[in-house]
């Protein structure tokens, strides 16, 4: 060792008060690193909140007894418009209530297990220095309590899960949170803090598929989701519900991933992290655009907000973005500023039909559901779905765009024969068509990933809409037509 090393080792000795052997192992037993000695005060009652709401910064300069209480729920609750899941939950939400301590806190871990739950549940935390996390000793069934406690000795960002048998069943119905545990002088002030936790979700029915889902245990082997999810729904984080943040900002988000299969490619369109705490260690890497979070992983990133609009947050393999629900949106309200990003709005390019009026499709949904659908409500949800999926090439307008895309507005093709036009959507089309004496000569893709309720709603919209009149178009004339005719190769079913 030369000189300089031995000058900052023994200073950091000197600064944390611990003594090192010359090896470079601690000593004497008792005092160990992040260790800084017992409790003092009164015992305090950790304040625990739910997605995206972070606990607010510790203020804090010794050690404390901290009393976290947090309980089991096993919750019905939406995961998509229209579709329901059987939620396993650590206080009632997906991902569980965020837990906050200071670094060198005696954490009192009380897990209680509702008693209108069917299962037995406990609890592994990451944070925790002791075999099995937590989840020996917490092992709890229905209307019961346990209790263990443990000393948080590393700062960090740690992911909690459910470790009960079959574990990947309790983590695929979303047992997991995080628990920040900060470094003893706190972290750097910023304008905002939000929680997010990315999970993978495997139900019986397809994606968006309504009514009630179950798990399908196959599916999660197989490592096939369906769903792929912020914050435990599709939408949980947009419209009314996304982030907030002011031009200015510096924004941070506890970034979590539960599993209980897939890796996240996190990013935010539009963003450029200054800074990551990767894997949630204490290395921080700068100027990042998309990092990785493994399953049962977390990452602090950080970024400044410059100019206003949505930043959409996305699992960068893509399809879980688009095609199973892994985006969110961060609305940043503010003044433009021209020089830095002159361009507009992101909302019809990336945001798709979430961007639309999720209201009206809920409200066909419901109304479906009573036997109540009237066309009125099919045309408005199918306007919701309509944009984003049609409208990048058949336009908003309807009225296509000259020798590429057919119009649908007033087209004579289209309201000439609406078994046709089911088929046309569900399976494509390509070679010579004429839409109002024009000749096209393209290819439309299949649109058979839409749902038959989706797609009903959208044509009776096309076909009630930009001067054309026509009849309701039924999820059930859909459902016939996708069994009477074969999907080309490749194609989604
Ligand atoms: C990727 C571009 C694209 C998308 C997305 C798309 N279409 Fe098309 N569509 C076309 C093209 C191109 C044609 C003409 C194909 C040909 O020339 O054979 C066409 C033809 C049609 C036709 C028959 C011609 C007409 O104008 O009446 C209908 C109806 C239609 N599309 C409806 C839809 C609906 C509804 C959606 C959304 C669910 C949709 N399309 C999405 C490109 C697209
Ligand atoms: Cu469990």
């Amino acid at each position: 060792m030369n000189r300089s090393a031995w000058i900052q080792l023994t200073s950091l000795i000197c600064a944390t008060g611990i003594w090192l052997t010359a090896a470079g192992a601690a000593a004497p037993a008792g005092r160990i690193p992040g260790d800084f000695g017992p409790p003092q005060g009164e015992p305090i009652h950790a304040q625990l909140t739910s997605p995206p709401f972070v606990p607010p910064p510790i203020h804090r300069n010794h050690p404390a007894k901290v009393i976290v209480e947090l309980e089991v729920r096993e919750v019905e609750k939406e995961i998509s418009e229209g579709v329901t899941y059987t939620f396993w939950t650590f206080g009632g939400t997906t991902p569980g209530s965020f837990i906050r301590v200071r670094q060198g806190d005696t954490v009192e871990f009380h897990l209680r297990n509702h008693p209108d739950n069917k299962m037995p549940h406990n609890i592994d935390l990451h944070g925790v220095t002791g075999p099995g996390g937590g989840a020996a000793s917490s092992f709890t069934a229905p209307g019961h309590e346990s209790q263990f406690t443990f000393k948080a000795l590393n700062q960090g960002i740690y992911v909690y899960h459910c470790a009960t048998a079959p574990v990947g069943m309790h983590i695929a119905n979303g047992m997991y949170g995080l628990m920040l545990v900060e470094p003893p002088e706190g972290m750097k002030p910023v304008d905002h803090e939000y929680y997010v936790m990315q999970g993978d979700f495997y139900t019986v029915g397809k994606y968006r598929e309504r009514g009630h889902q179950e798990f399908d245990m196959q599916r999660a082997i197989d490592e096939r989701p369906t769903y792929v999810l912020f914050n435990g729904a599709e939408g949980s984080l947009v419209g009314e519900r996304a982030l907030k943040a002011k031009v200015g900002d510096h924004v941070r988000l506890f970034v979590g991933n539960g599993g209980p299969n897939l890796v996240s490619s996190f990013h935010v369109i539009g963003a450029i992290f200054d800074r990551v705490r990767y894997e949630g260690g204490v290395h921080e890497q700068e100027n990042v655009q998309t990092t990785l979070i493994p399953a049962g992983g977390a990452a602090i990133v950080e970024f400044y907000v410059r100019v206003p609009g949505s930043y959409v947050l996305v699992d960068h393999s893509i399809l879980r973005a688009f095609n199973k629900g892994a985006l969110a949106i961060l609305k940043a309200d503010g003044e433009p500023n021209k020089a830095v990003y002159s361009g507009k709005e992101v909302d019809s390019v990336y945001l798709g039909d979430l961007a639309a009026n999720p209201a009206a499709v809920a409200e066909a949904r419901a109304a479906e559901a009573r036997g109540t659908l009237t066309k009125e409500q099919q045309i408005k949800a199918g306007e919701a779905r309509f944009t984003g999926t049609c409208s990048v090439c058949h336009q908003a307008s309807g009225e296509g765009l000259a020798n590429v895309f057919p119009p649908l507005a007033r087209s004579d093709f289209l309201m000439a024969d609406k078994q046709r036009a089911i088929g046309i959507v569900l399976n494509g089309l390509t070679g010579q068509v004429t839409v109002n004496g024009n000749l096209f000569s393209s290819v439309m893709p299949p649109m058979s990933q839409l749902n038959d309720d989706e797609l009903a709603n959208i044509l009776t919209y096309v076909r009630n809409s930009w001067g054309n009149s026509g009849e309701a178009v039924s999820a059930d004339e859909v459902k016939q037509m996708r069994a009477s005719t074969r999907r080309p190769e490749g194609a989604a079913n």
